[in-house]
């Protein structure tokens, strides 16, 4: 019997593993209804609302659980829970900057709210869709639990059964719980805030019997992008997966403007694509070019995306886009939004982002150290800026362990199957940082084979750590064998020495690959001035900048060819706790946490012009 029921575990537990195959992707461009806005809350430390008296956890039907509503007829019924418009929540946002009872709260916070049947044809069938919930998410409609979800910042969606959807007040209950643990991803210990909640949009998607799942459209990795170019004839190639298997059908996919009007037969769930394209007008960083793809099956309506079109590659120790080497001049984001010091959400909270990147010259973002919101790569699409996207296995996560293994490539996969159309992408990083152990290398090392085998249209890295050994900086890491970019986090004048230490230090790398700076900053109160050896004065912070930089220019391999400075903004960390320069905020941002710029970001756009200008004048 014990046997039985740890066999169902298994298999519960594999399923919601494998929710990334379930995953509907593209949201934007189908038929959906929001259910963002205000929703109602109970704040659960005990875990009263999942466990009974003694611990057990509720049975489905039991009328504490708090995803059931409280029936109430006659003046002696009583109920210990409900949900009322006085304790509410937006969705989506993090709990913790909604209400001071949130700032530090980890536990379980049950979320709830109804909804009407959206309007659907006979053979319809509705979806519900959460761009993510951290971290874990168990999900119930009308008193029956539509699953579970793991991992705090990639998509899931559950199918309604269409019995259960009522035509009406169709009640919805989330149990969304941040605790922290050792065995999941990310563990216990991170330099960020654990922001709470149902953080990402919420829908209900109203799909067709047979609908496009997941698909993959891209310039074929096999030609010769210089070739292509001269000929101006281009592959692309791809495929199609269905929600499920088809005796017969057909795929068409249009792309208006390159007059392409293409069918694909279909048997089975998936089809493979391939077609020529002439003139096409690639993307790159200069010319964000996106073309309207629609993909349709039979005679479904179609879905639609932006889709750009470029080759990114690495020959020797030189990063190409589309033939042309390009020097990364990125800079490091977390998913925060400064003033209200809360997670970014919308697509206006990316623009205001992506504004500060602009202005700082740069052409690449590195979003660390977990996928962020949808909206952040669709907006590096549209304006050409190039992105590093990342699994949050940071520090030291249980590497002996499996299952851990398991939770991380999910999380790789939902990543993947999520952006795997974004131009803007071009890394795919594994993660952050990791201490080098036989374990770490085995666990490092599978996640990036499994990345290259998702995806061979993208570069792989992780951010790595330097080796100290008789005045060099050795840049050795074992994990550098498997990525397709050596990159480096460095401190090198604020966790050790001070900046003027960058006029001596020697940096050998040990691959011959492009080398990347991932990391490298102070920190800096904004509005804080002082000499430049006092710690946490803006005038620190911008004479790292001043020796850093010097040292790339002087000091730095050949193979060095981009950086991604520490951070963008100053963003909230409970490990920072200096009372007078810190109060919970991490301040090595170029830009303080009320969105002002401090000293040392105009150093670092001084850089970015620099090599800009030399770049155009080197075309001309
Ligand atoms: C790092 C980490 C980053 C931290 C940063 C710091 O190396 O990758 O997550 O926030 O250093 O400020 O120390």
């Amino acid at each position: 019997m014990k046997y039985y029921f740890l066999l169902i575990a298994c298999v519960l537990g594999r399923l919601t593993l494998q929710a990334q195959e379930n995953l509907i992707i593209n949201t934007e461009g189908r038929n959906s209804v929001s259910l963002n806005g205000t929703w109602s809350y109970i704040i659960d430390p005990y875990d009263t609302g999942f466990y009974d008296y003694r611990f057990n956890e509720r049975s489905e039907d039991d009328l504490g659980a708090y995803w059931n509503k409280p029936v109430l007829k006659k003046k002696t019924d009583w109920t210990e829970h409900g949900y009322n418009d006085t304790y509410t929540l937006e969705v989506p946002g993090d709990w913790n900057s909604q209400d001071p009872i949130f700032t530090y709260y980890e536990g379980a916070v049950w979320y709830q709210r109804t909804f009407d049947k959206p309007a659907i044809a006979a053979n319809e069938q509705v979806y519900l869709y959460f761009g993510a919930v951290n971290y874990e998410a168990h999900v119930y409609l009308n008193g029956k639990k539509l699953g579970m979800h793991k991992g705090g910042f990639t998509p899931f969606n559950f199918k309604i059964p269409a019995d259960l959807l009522q035509d009406t007040d169709n009640y919805l209950v989330v149990r969304v719980d941040n605790r922290r643990h050792k065995d999941e991803v990310p563990t216990v210990n991170t330099d960020w805030c654990n922001y709470g909640g149902i953080t990402r949009d919420v829908k209900l998607l109203v799909m067709p019997e047979y609908f496009i799942k997941q698909y993959h459209i891209q310039l074929d990795q096999q030609q010769d992008i210089v070739k292509a170019k001269k000929k101006k004839r281009f592959q692309v190639s791809g495929w199609v997966k269905l929600n499920e298997v088809m005796a017969s059908g057909k795929v068409h996919v249009e792309i208006p403007e390159l007059k392409v009007d293409k069918e694909f037969e279909v048997t089975g769930d998936s089809v493979k694509i391939a077609f020529e394209v002439k003139k096409m007008q690639l993307w790159d960083t200069e010319t964000p070019k996106l073309y309207n793809v629609s993909l349709a099956v039979n005679d479904e309506k179609a879905i639609t995306d932006k889709i750009g079109f470029r080759k990114i590659e690495v020959e020797g120790d030189k990063i190409l886009l589309n033939g042309d080497e390009v020097f990364l001049r990125g800079i490091c984001i977390h998913e925060e939004i400064p003033q209200d010091a809360r997670r970014a959400t919308s697509k206006k909270d990316a623009e205001q982002i992506f504004g500060y990147v602009k202005d700082l010259h740069a052409n690449m973002v590195r979003l660390a150290h977990y996928p962020h919101n949808e909206y952040m790569p669709r907006t590096a699409d549209s304006l050409g800026i190039l992105v590093w996207t990342e699994i949050p296995v940071y520090w030291t996560i249980d590497f002996e362990n499996d299952e851990v293994l398991e939770k991380a490539t999910n999380q790789l996969e939902e990543m993947v199957a999520r952006d795997r159309n974004r131009a803007s992408v071009i890394i795919w990083s594994v993660g952050n940082e990791t201490p080098r152990s036989d374990a770490r290398n085995t666990f490092m090392s599978t996640l990036a084979k499994r990345a290259k085998k998702l995806d061979d249209s993208r570069l792989i890295s992780a951010a790595l750590e330097v080796h100290y050994n008789a005045g060099t900086n050795f840049v050795d890491d074992p994990l550098g064998a498997y990525t397709d970019i050596v990159s480096l986090n460095e401190y090198l004048g604020w966790y050790g020495g001070l900046p003027d230490a960058c006029r001596t230090a020697n940096w050998e790398t040990k691959y011959n690959k492009p080398f990347f700076i991932s990391e490298t900053g102070a920190g800096a109160k904004g509005g804080f001035h002082d000499e430049k050896e006092m710690r946490f004065s803006e005038e620190y912070q911008k004479w790292y900048y001043e020796e850093q930089i010097q040292m790339f220019k002087t000091r730095f391999p050949e193979n060095y060819k981009g950086l991604a400075p520490w951070i963008l903004i100053d963003f909230r960390s409970p490990k920072r706790n200096n009372p007078v320069y810190q109060e919970g905020f991490n301040r090595k941002g170029l830009i303080d946490e009320n969105g002002n710029k401090k000293l040392a970001f105009y150093e670092l756009q001084k850089y970015y012009k620099e090599i800009e200008e030399k770049e155009k004048a080197s075309k001309k």
